[in-house]
């Protein structure tokens, strides 16, 4: 479905298989390099939401190579078969047009988000990345309230859609850089066969523009 004009939701694109597979890959990330952290925000915040990056570190609000708020060691590699995954997903999304080509999308950076039953992500714009390729968004788990929003305030306008496990969106062209948040996370919603036995995963893929 054409959630707006890039922004496409795909559900349960990923098969069962391959939910598993992903959540174990994430599970061996989250405990190291730099294990999992409720990102601390410069005004002292504390992020309800765990995460773990790999290929860069995102600091709010940067990207740097090694954990330095964590115990500041070197990111674990992005693997090629992440990238091959970002490419499969655009093709899904768009086909071979769309915003970006997918033999043209280089990830190089993915956010692991884990989310337990209270956390939450408020509406917020992605604008540290200095290329304008799609985001890729992967959902495992229990299902949760996502909020898209528009690109000019990070109120009204917007549209609530549920995502399930499984579910793939695509951000792209001028939904890139449009506001959305996660209000909410329904707990017990988890299918099981993906691994998660509660809370939820995301795991967005993206290209930083820098080198
Ligand atoms: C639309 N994560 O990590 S994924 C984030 O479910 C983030 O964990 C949410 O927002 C989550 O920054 C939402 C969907 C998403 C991710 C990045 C985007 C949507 C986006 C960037 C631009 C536009
Ligand atoms: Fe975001």
């Amino acid at each position: 479905a054409v959630v707006a004009p890039g922004a496409v939701h795909v559900p349960g694109w990923l098969a069962p298989a391959r939910r598993r597979e992903l959540v174990e890959a994430c599970r061996v990330w989250a405990r190291g390099p730099a294990p999992i952290r409720h990102t601390v925000l410069p005004g002292g915040g504390v992020m309800s939401v765990q995460t773990v990056c790999v290929g860069w570190h995102w600091l709010p609000y940067r990207y740097v190579r090694t954990a330095d708020d964590v115990n500041g060691a070197r990111v674990a590699d992005f693997p090629d078969w992440l990238v091959r995954l970002g490419r499969e997903a655009l093709s899904a999304a768009y086909g071979e047009e769309g915003p970006c080509p997918p033999a043209a999308y280089s990830p190089d950076v993915a956010l692991i988000n884990f989310y337990d039953g209270s956390a939450r992500m408020g509406m917020h714009q992605d604008k540290e990345e200095r290329s304008g390729a799609p985001v890729v968004s992967l959902s495992i788990g229990d299902s949760c309230v996502f909020r898209f929003g528009n690109t000019e305030t990070r109120g009204r306008p917007y549209t609530d859609v549920e995502l399930a496990s499984g579910d793939l969106f695509v951000f792209g062209g001028p939904s890139r850089f449009a506001y959305h948040g996660v209000p909410r996370v329904l707990s017990g919603t988890a299918d099981l066969e993906s691994g998660m036995s509660s809370g939820r995963l995301n795991i967005t893929l993206r290209e930083t523009g820098l080198s």
